[in-house]
C-alpha cells in the first residue's frame, strides 16, 4: 500500500466521527464517491458514525440517501472532502468545525485545503481514486459500493472517451465488474435513461447553437425556452458532453438561466484550448477541458464567451498544421 493510502486509512481508523462532503451542484462522480466511501467505512467499522452530507438531488437517489447531521454534536470529527478543488465549492459543512481534513480529488490543484491531500489530476474520477484506496486496503466492498464506483468512473470519463482514461482505469473497472458481480447493463440504464423532452431540448440546442469562425459554439438558454421544453437550468449540463467530436467545434459553452438563484449557469467543454483558467476569471473553474462557471450579470456571460472565442482563435493559430 502506498504511503498516502496508509495515512488515509490510519486517520479513518483513528476517528469515531467521520463526515464525507463533496462539491455544490453535484454530479454522479461526486455523489457516488461519497456514498461508496461512507458505505465502505460503515461496513468495515460498524461502530463508527459515518455520514455523507450535502444537498440531496432527487435524480441521484439511486446512489443512496444522504445524511443530515448536527455538526455541533460531532466532536473530534474527521472531514473527508471528495471531488472538490476549492474551499468555496464544498457543500453542506462548516469546514472549521473539523479536527482533521482529508481531500481526495482529481481536479487541478488550485489551493491546498486539507491537512492531508490526495490529488491526482491524471485520474478519470474521484471514484477511480476511491476504488484504488479500497482495493489496496482492507476497506470492504460489496455489490452496491462497487456499483457506485463503476457509475462514477463511467460518468466522469464520459464512457472512457476522455483522455484521462488509462489502462489503470480499465484494470479497476474489470476488477469491480468481476469481483462484485456488476450488472453493467442495468447500471448504464440508471445513468443514461432520460425523458424525451430532454432529447428534444438537445435538438433545439444543436439547431440553434451559434458557431463562430474561430470554431467556438455557444447558446444562451433563457427561462422561456426551458419552460417550452419542460427542463430546468441543470438540463443543459447533462448533455454538454454529447457535443464532443463535432468537427466545427474546438470549444463549446451553454448558458442556462437559473431563476431560483438568479444566476447564469455556464457549462464549457473543449477539445482544443485550455478553459479552466478562463472560467476561473468568471467565478468558475474545473478541469482543463471541462469547466463551468456561475455568473450574476448577463454582460459577464458575453465577456466569458468572447474570451473563449479568442482562446479558440489562438488555438487555431498555434495549430495551423493540425
Ligand atoms: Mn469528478
Amino acid at each position: 500500500m502506498s504511503i498516502i493510502f496508509k495515512k488515509i486509512i490510519k486517520s479513518i481508523k483513528q476517528y469515531e466521527n467521520i463526515v464525507i462532503a463533496r462539491h455544490i451542484g453535484p454530479d454522479p462522480d461526486a455523489v457516488a464517491s461519497q456514498i461508496a466511501l461512507r458505505d465502505s467505512i460503515r461496513k468495515t467499522f460498524p461502530k463508527k458514525n459515518v455520514y455523507a452530507v450535502g444537498t440531496q438531488v432527487a435524480k441521484f437517489k439511486y446512489y443512496g440517501i444522504l445524511d443530515k447531521i448536527d455538526e455541533s454534536s460531532l466532536n473530534d470529527a474527521l472531514l473527508i472532502i471528495l471531488d472538490v478543488p476549492n474551499k468555496a465549492r464544498i457543500d453542506g459543512v462548516n469546514y472549521n468545525h473539523y479536527k482533521y481534513v482529508i481531500r481526495i480529488d482529481h481536479h487541478p490543484n488550485v489551493e491546498e485545503i486539507a491537512n492531508l491531500e490526495f490529488v491526482d489530476e491524471k485520474s478519470t474520477s474521484t471514484c477511480e481514486m476511491i476504488s484504488e484506496l479500497l482495493l489496496s486496503s482492507n476497506l470492504k466492498i460489496d455489490n452496491s459500493i462497487a456499483s457506485n464506483l463503476f457509475l462514477g468512473i463511467v460518468a466522469d470519463s464520459d464512457r472512457f472517451l476522455l483522455s484521462s482514461t488509462t489502462p489503470k482505469t480499465f484494470k479497476i473497472i474489470t476488477t469491480l465488474i468481476e469481483n462484485y458481480n456488476l450488472d453493467i447493463n442495468k447500471l448504464y440504464y440508471k445513468l443514461y435513461e432520460r425523458p424525451i423532452n430532454e432529447v428534444k431540448f438537445q435538438s433545439y440546442i444543436a439547431l440553434n447553437m451559434i458557431v463562430t469562425s474561430n470554431n467556438f459554439g455557444y447558446i444562451k438558454l433563457d427561462k422561456k425556452v426551458m419552460e417550452e421544453f419542460k427542463v430546468d437550468a441543470s438540463a443543459a449540463s447533462n448533455m454538454i458532453n454529447n457535443f464532443n467530436f463535432i468537427k466545427e467545434l474546438y470549444c463549446w459553452a451553454f448558458s442556462s438561466y437559473d431563476e431560483k438563484n438568479s444566476i447564469y449557469k455556464i457549462n464549457i467543454r473543449s477539445r482544443g484550448p485550455i478553459i479552466n483558467e478562463i472560467a476561473s476569471k468568471y467565478n468558475g473553474g474545473g478541469h482543463k477541458y471541462a469547466s463551468g462557471a456561475r455568473i450574476k450579470e448577463e454582460q459577464e456571460v458575453d465577456n466569458l464567451f468572447n474570451d473563449l472565442d479568442n482562446a479558440c482563435l489562438e488555438y487555431k493559430n498555434n495549430n495551423k498544421s493540425a
